[in-house]
């Protein structure tokens, strides 16, 4: 994560437990939240200091198509976004 980009911004993983190693490489706070389709927010990280990382799981997540952002005001705006493929 840095300003303001998630790398890699598309991401692919097997359905049920997935577990993200979060690197804040940038020089303010991030998050990653993950949001389905119909715009409900699935799960959300906690926030990561600039220069820290973190293990971010998810329990069970079902196939489909997401969306990664962060949630930080004007973050996902500035394109801090990306995709996340559950099959
Ligand atoms: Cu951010």
């Amino acid at each position: 994560m840095t300003e303001f980009k998630f790398d890699p911004s598309s991401i692919s993983v097997a359905h049920g437990k997935v577990v993200f190693f979060l690197v804040n490489s940038g020089t303010t706070q991030h998050d990653l939240a993950i949001r389905d389709s119909s715009n409900n927010r699935v799960a959300v990280s906690e926030l990561v200091s600039a220069g820290d990382s973190s293990i971010f799981t998810v329990d069970n997540i079902a196939a489909g198509t997401y969306t990664v952002f962060c949630t930080q005001q004007g973050h996902e705006a500035s394109g801090m976004k990306g995709t996340l493929t559950v099959t």
